[in-house]
């Protein structure tokens, strides 16, 4: 069977994830695309030959949508998921799965009443080789217990026109959020959130910032995020355990050595750096969707998210340590 899947933005990520299944994967074909500018929707329509829809609901409506992919800005999601899970239809939505808890806690009620898990949220850090083996690494045992993560999340720029201060936090941080709950098997108890100087690049922006995330097990995270750091995409992330460390390699396949120094290629962007890591989250849900189901980080990870985001948001403009509280999870996120 071949899943017809129905895009809802086409934006940056959206024209990517259709490049990818139209392109690179099997299983999945592109049949239908919508976005809020017609236009835009057009052009990402033709590789794939798929039907434009004004809108989320005709394209999930129509017949030969098996599945959705939703790459809409956060603020939009809800108002898709929740026909497509009316209309029983598996989802992908990139992250976040919304911007506030309240979205998110409608939307786990909705998949709570079908019984059965039907959304991915594209946290795709989970699908990294280098991630992963940090992962395995530490469940190995390698280095003890873990102590400290420390993470730095470093993008070379951000629209000026689009991009908010509050977005450090509930656009870019989250994925650290999804990495330290992923990681170290643990919500996330209290969060801080510190700006100091700020880089004069991004004018008003408050970049960079320092956040703490204390675990209910004790383990502290720390991530910098910083959004105009004009070099390149750098992800960092180590683990500090009581009797090693380990940390996310340098992803070159060269080092330069020329002249009197050595360099290595630093990616431009998430769409590079995580290129593989995409593919195989897009993979793994055309699979899933396929059966009729979900797999990987699920709506209740996105609602967790979320909900430290919004502690995040909290501790930025108080200073102060912001406590998270999680609702009960239901079982079918168990
Ligand atoms: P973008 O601005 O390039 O594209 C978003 C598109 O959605 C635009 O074309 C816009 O017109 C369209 N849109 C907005 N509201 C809509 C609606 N109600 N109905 C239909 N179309 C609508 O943004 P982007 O960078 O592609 O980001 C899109 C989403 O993907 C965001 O949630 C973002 O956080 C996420 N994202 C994830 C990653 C990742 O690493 N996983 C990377 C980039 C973006
Ligand atoms: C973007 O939406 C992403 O998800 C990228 O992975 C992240 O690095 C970037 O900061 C976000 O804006």
């Amino acid at each position: 069977m071949t899943l017809g899947i129905g895009v809802i933005g086409t934006g940056m990520i959206g024209q990517d994830h259709i490049r990818r299944i139209t392109d690179v994967l099997a299983g999945g074909r592109v049949v239908a695309v919508a976005d809020a500018d017609r236009s835009r929707a057009e052009t990402a329509a033709e590789k794939p030959s798929a039907t434009v829809h004004d809108d989320a609901a005709s394209l999930i409506a129509a017949p030969e949508v098996d599945a959705v992919l939703i790459c809409s800005w956060g603020p939009a999601h809800e108002e898709a998921i929740l026909p497509a899970l009316a209309a029983g239809k598996p989802v992908f939505c990139e992250k976040p799965l919304a911007p506030k808890q309240d979205a998110c806690l409608r939307i786990i009620d909705a998949e709570v009443k079908l019984g059965r898990r039907l959304i991915q949220v594209g946290f795709m850090r989970r699908y990294d080789t280098a991630y992963r083996a940090l992962k395995e690494t530490l469940a190995a045992g390698k280095v003890g217990a873990p102590l400290m993560y420390h993470a730095a999340h470093r993008n070379a720029s951000v629209p000026a026109d689009l991009y908010t201060s509050d977005m450090a936090i509930s656009d870019t941080m989250v994925h650290d959020i999804d990495v330290a709950r992923w990681l170290l098997d643990d919500e996330v108890a209290r969060v801080r959130v510190m700006a100091g100087r700020r880089n004069s690049v991004g004018g008003d922006l408050r970049d960079p910032i320092f956040s703490v995330m204390e675990m209910q097990g004790g383990v502290l995270a720390t991530v910098e995020i910083s959004v105009n750091i004009g070099y390149g995409y750098d992800i960092r992330g180590e683990v500090s355990g009581e009797t090693g460390t380990i940390e996310l390699a340098e992803a070159n396949p060269v080092v330069l050595k020329a002249g009197d120094g050595f360099s290595g290629r630093v990616p431009a962007d998430w769409r590079e750096r995580f290129i593989d890591a995409y593919d195989r989250e897009i993979a793994a849900w055309i699979e899933a969707a396929s059966a009729g189901g979900a797999t990987g980080p699920s709506a209740w990870d996105g609602y967790a998210i979320t909900a430290v985001s919004d502690a995040g948001l909290r501790a930025a403009e108080t200073g102060e340590a912001v406590e998270v509280h999680l609702v009960d999870r239901p079982d079918i996120y168990a």
